[in-house]
């Protein structure tokens, strides 16, 4: 069996790469990583050439060409039987799959005011009206996971699920999202930064020098 490549963009920005890849990592999947420089030069030959929607993330398994975020964690969940990949019990398995499909399909609000940028320095931002609804209902749907799960992690142990929010606890870090009455979403979104996964992401994305000027503002 050959050793299964992944694609990714920027560690700095790219949230989408990052959900599978840590995923695949939590999980001790051994993985090739290429990475293609977003939004730079011939980028976008570059993504067409590994993937059909010419987007990162793309997972190459053999003969099996998988891209997008959450088509490539279902596949691993099957392909690798992932220990940490959907909740074992079916009804938070159903949760689990719908808060990462919200997260999927949503979120634009948030996404396009705190775009991802692993090494802003944590700053507040003003927040549209959009954004602020997305920060409210991230809240409501983290609080009402870890209340019924008990954490570490939003279905107790880490999940598919988590690997989906991890870009979303970097946003609340370095936009200075929480509240003070915040204070066990705070500790779950630290428990994920703290991950030595997402720390090697995030040292990684600290580390390059392919800055793009409008996500560093
Ligand atoms: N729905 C896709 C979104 C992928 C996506 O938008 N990736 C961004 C990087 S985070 C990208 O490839 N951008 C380059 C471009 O659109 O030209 C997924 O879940 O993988």
């Amino acid at each position: 069996m050959t050793t299964p490549l992944l694609v990714i963009g920027n560690k700095r920005y790219s949230s989408w790469s990052l959900r599978p890849w840590l995923l695949l990592r939590v999980n001790g999947i051994e993985l090739r990583e290429e990475r293609v420089s977003l939004y730079q030069g011939d980028y976008k030959r570059e993504l067409f050439a590994r993937s059909p929607a010419g987007k990162v993330p793309v997972l190459v398994d053999g003969e099996v060409t998988v891209w997008d975020s959450l088509a490539i964690c279902e596949y691993a969940a099957e392909r690798f039987g992932l220990r940490h990949g959907w909740p074992k019990d079916a009804k938070a398995r159903a949760r689990a799959r719908s808060i990462t499909a919200e997260m999927h399909a949503g979120f634009v609000g948030l996404r396009s005011r705190c775009g991802m940028n692993v090494a802003r320095v944590p700053a507040p931002v003003a927040l549209d009206e959009a954004a602020a609804a997305d920060v409210a209902r991230v809240r409501e749907l983290w609080g009402d996971a870890l209340a019924r799960s008990g954490g570490p992690f939003l279905f107790g142990d880490f999940s598919i699920a988590d690997a989906f929010y991890a870009p979303v606890a970097v946003r609340f870090d370095r936009y200075a999202l929480f509240s003070p009455e915040d204070a066990t979403i705070r500790a779950y979104a630290e428990r994920l930064l703290a991950l030595p996964d997402m720390q090697a992401w995030v040292a990684a994305g600290v580390a390059e020098t392919d800055l793009v000027a409008q996500f560093e503002q």
